[in-house]
């Protein structure tokens, strides 16, 4: 990444993006926690986790932030580069945490037989994981060949992870009661289509985005991305615990 050609307007712009994404997250953590309470004790533990991936994310976007200011200063009016290296590893770090645990929330929600619970949260955990790390080395490379190779070794994992929640999960899903079906649908496309966006922002620097631009594309691009996939999901995540809890709460009384 060529930090030298940014303008100041492009390296503000970039600065204000990952502001928002520390105000987001942190602000889901507390709404996700302080709602535990509207769920039933059967699926606090999905509402939980919710809250910890969006801390977690909080937690690194104000050390993406830091990092970001440690590498530019502001000179006359212009902007330098400090020499100091932005550091990218906060953000695979903070995904190969994260992104297992999302997939974990959506099988939690399901509450499905707890063998099956532990074998598709250890393949499609694992899966994950090894998508974040098989994609650091073609984030930091310098040529272009290099980032393409990773990409393609990262799609691997990444394909099969979207077939286990396109095709895969069908069957779990038609076994759950018919006034969540469509929300749980909606959370694994909510996945299916927020985790695309990631595949595609990376390649950006390799399709015409060249300098400040590339540089700009990708930050902001991740860091909507994140907004998505772990805000979002997050409240998705919380509505389908709150519905289920009122339906078994009602069969209960019944
Ligand atoms: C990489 C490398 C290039 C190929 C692929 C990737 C996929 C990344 C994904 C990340 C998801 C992150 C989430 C974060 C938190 O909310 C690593 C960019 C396939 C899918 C959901």
């Amino acid at each position: 990444m060529d930090l030298t050609t940014l303008s100041l307007g492009q390296y503000e712009f970039i600065a204000g993006s990952f502001s928002f994404g520390l105000a987001v997250m942190a602000a889901a953590t507390l709404f996700l926690w302080f709602s535990r309470s509207l769920v039933a004790p059967g699926y606090r533990i999905a509402v939980t986790i919710s809250g910890l991936v969006t801390a977690i994310a909080a937690y690194h976007y104000l050390q993406i932030m830091l990092s970001w200011d440690s590498a530019f200063a502001i000179v006359g009016g212009s902007l330098e580069t400090t020499g100091q290296p932005f550091n990218q590893a906060y953000r695979y770090v903070d995904w190969l945490l994260t992104v297992p645990l999302l997939l974990i929330e959506l099988i939690l929600v399901m509450k499905l037989a707890r063998g099956e619970t532990i074998s598709k949260s250890v393949w499609l955990g694992g899966a994950a994981a090894l998508m974040i790390i098989l994609g650091y080395p073609g984030e930091v490379a310098e040529t272009a060949g290099t980032r393409f190779t990773f990409w393609v070794l990262s799609m691997i994992p990444f394909i099969y992870i979207v077939y286990q929640l396109v095709v895969g999960l069908k069957g779990s899903i038609n076994k759950q009661p018919e006034n969540v079906r469509g929300l749980i649908n909606g959370a694994a496309m909510l996945v299916v289509v927020s985790w695309l966006f990631y595949p595609i922002v990376f390649l950006f620097p390799l399709i015409g985005f060249t300098g400040g631009a590339a540089v700009v594309a990708v930050e902001v691009g991740y860091t909507v991305a994140d907004i998505v996939a772990k805000a979002v999901f997050g409240i998705l995540i919380l509505a389908i615990a709150m519905r289920k809890s009122e339906a078994e709460g009602a069969n209960q009384q019944a």
